[in-house]
């Protein structure tokens, strides 16, 4: 009698659209090696134990391979929806048809991917990496007049925030001819990373004449500061310094006059993915794409902002 009972309730749970098991959910998170995705990471545990989502999560050492075989294991779990933060924007297509061939509906967030089918991802939740570059550009355009000799640390090559802060970054120095790059490398959005490239910056023949460093991260950037100094030279002095991310750390160096600016790049969207994974789950339809709000604070607002940051 009790298991008709039972049974009687979930059908009319299921009927009114309410889920009667818990949503599954799998996350393949790039790593942790940045501020930034460790407060990615901490959104998304945090947001998925407060509403009972069941989360399966996997770090993938920032490897592509183990991304995969994340998404692989995902599928084979049956899990309600997948989530993923792609570490570039290739390779995905036959993975991301398995999972279609399985039914399950996909999330990207953070980070987009280059495919030639849309329908293999339901949207994407992430932040305009192009206007990012462009902010950052804009800025030190303002800060210097348009005058300045440039080195450039760049994220991980091939990844999405890589390739489009570069792209919106030259685009304002297309239009400020006394702004030019004469450095460009990898420091795969690390601070030790950073650090490293800098050094060998420094040494080269063209780093005696750097005015300015564009850091794709605060992680790079907080890196660099490092090797500024051990260099004899004063970071956010003799070289201007603006990066993107906005976490606590930049915010620091920037009270104490060691970075110049960072732009805003929002890693707090646990709520907005586990919306759309209910959603998703219920059947409704979502937007293809999902903006997140950022934006852009410099020296004269660090002290101020500091106490409010959440990250
Ligand atoms: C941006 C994110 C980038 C951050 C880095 O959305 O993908 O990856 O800017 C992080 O700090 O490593």
């Amino acid at each position: 009698m009790k298991d008709a009972l039972a049974l009687s309730c979930a059908a009319l749970l299921l009927a009114s659209g309410a889920r009667a098991a818990p949503l599954t959910v799998g996350f393949s998170q790039i790593g942790a090696e940045s501020g930034w995705r460790t407060a990615n990471t901490e959104s998304i545990k945090s947001e998925a134990a407060k509403r009972g989502v069941n989360l399966r999560f996997s770090d993938a050492q920032q490897k592509q391979e183990n991304q995969i075989k994340a998404l692989r294991s995902f599928v084979a779990q049956g899990v309600d929806v997948i989530a993923f933060s792609p570490v570039v924007e290739t390779g995905w297509e036959p993975v991301l048809r398995e999972i279609k061939q399985a039914g399950i509906p996909v999330i990207l967030t953070d980070r987009a991917v280059a495919v030639s089918d849309p329908s293999l991802y339901a949207t994407f939740i992430g932040s305009d990496f192009v206007e990012e570059g462009r902010r950052a550009g804009r800025w030190l355009a303002q800060k210097t007049g348009g005058r300045a000799v440039i080195a450039e640390l760049v994220g991980t090559p091939g990844s999405a925030p890589a390739i489009d802060r570069k792209k919106g970054f030259e685009e304002i120095l297309s239009a400020n001819p006394g702004m030019k790059i004469v450095l460009s490398q990898s420091g795969d959005f690390t601070r030790a990373k950073g650090k490293e490239v800098m050094e060998a910056f420094l040494k080269s023949p063209e780093g005696r004449n750097i005015t300015a460093l564009f850091a794709h991260n605060d992680d790079m950037a907080l890196g660099a500061i490092q090797a500024i100094e051990e260099a004899g030279l004063r970071p956010g002095k003799d070289i201007v310094i603006v990066s993107i991310d906005g976490v606590h750390d930049a915010f620091e160096a920037m009270v104490a006059g060691k970075l110049n600016c960072t732009v805003e790049c929002n890693p707090l969207i646990g709520p907005q993915l586990f919306d759309l994974a209910a959603a998703i789950a219920a059947g409704k339809t979502v937007p293809r794409r999902v903006p997140v709000d950022e934006g852009v604070y410099d020296e004269s607002q660090a002290a101020a902002a500091l106490p409010n940051r959440h990250y």
